[in-house]
């Protein structure tokens, strides 16, 4: 785990692909891998960020690794979707360009029978709305890693208010920066920590 922790913070991808497939075939559960290795070391990129002794490439080859191994787990995480157990739209929201987290949010929902309609990252308010108009989901999941653009979380729940659809969908929100507090404080539905707890309260929804 620490090696494949160390291939994805100096950005080896291809690495990061092979240790994720051994470990696999060791029997170390797609779960721990995730977040043991994976994770960790997307937060340890993040220390080496704050501290000046990484600067946005370093950065960027880093997600890339984590990318490549997640790449290899997606088939195992998202095992189970034999039913629909329902229509989700998922979203980084504008300005926003982090989309691992957001990502893995869809991997779990699809993993639950959800249908998962993944709009992006640096998603308007607008693009939104037109989706739950469109889709219909039960669930709306925003997500923002930034300070600066967690807000736009707020804008979107006020768009999909002026356009009619708030009470048609339900609205979870989650990402580094956001809080239970911040959830409550903008008229979200729910605050996930993480994409299992994500995924288990799309489940609750009727
Ligand atoms: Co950026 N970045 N980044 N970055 N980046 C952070 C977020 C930062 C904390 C790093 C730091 O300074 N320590 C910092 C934000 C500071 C702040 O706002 N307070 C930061 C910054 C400053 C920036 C730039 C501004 C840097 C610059 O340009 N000077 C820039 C902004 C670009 C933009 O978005 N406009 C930038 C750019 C980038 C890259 C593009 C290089 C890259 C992203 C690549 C990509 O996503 N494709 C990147 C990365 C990789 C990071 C860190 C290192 C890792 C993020 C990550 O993927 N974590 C990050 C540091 C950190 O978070 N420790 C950092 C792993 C991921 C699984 O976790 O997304 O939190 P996370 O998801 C979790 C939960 O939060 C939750 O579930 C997941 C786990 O199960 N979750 C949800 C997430 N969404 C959810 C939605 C839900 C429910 C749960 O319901 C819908």
């Amino acid at each position: 785990m620490e090696q494949l922790k160390t291939l994805v913070v100096e950005g080896d991808a291809k690495g990061s692909e092979t240790r994720v497939q051994e470990l696999l075939d060791q029997g170390v559960t797609a779960t721990d891998i995730m977040q043991k290795a994976l994770i960790p070391a997307m937060d340890k990129v993040g220390e080496l960020f704050q501290s000046g002794e990484y600067y946005l490439p370093e950065m960027l080859v880093a997600a890339k690794a984590m990318q490549q191994g997640l790449k290899v787990l997606k088939p195992i995480l998202a095992q189970g979707k034999a039913h629909s157990a329902g229509k989700a739209v998922i979203g980084t929201v504008k300005g926003d360009l982090h989309d691992i987290g957001k990502n893995l949010v869809g991997i779990s929902l699809e993993g639950a029978g959800f249908e998962v309609i993944d709009l992006g990252a640096d998603v308007a308010a607008e693009k939104f709305v037109v989706a739950v108009r469109e889709h219909e989901p039960k669930v709306l999941g925003l997500s923002a890693l930034l300070t600066t653009t967690m807000l736009g979380m707020r804008e979107v729940i006020t768009a999909l208010t002026k356009a009619g659809l708030r009470q048609n969908v339900k609205v979870m929100v989650g990402g580094a920066p956001i809080t239970q507090r911040f959830a409550t404080e903008i008229g979200a539905d729910y605050y996930g920590a993480d994409s299992t707890s994500a995924k288990d309260y799309a489940r609750t929804v009727q």
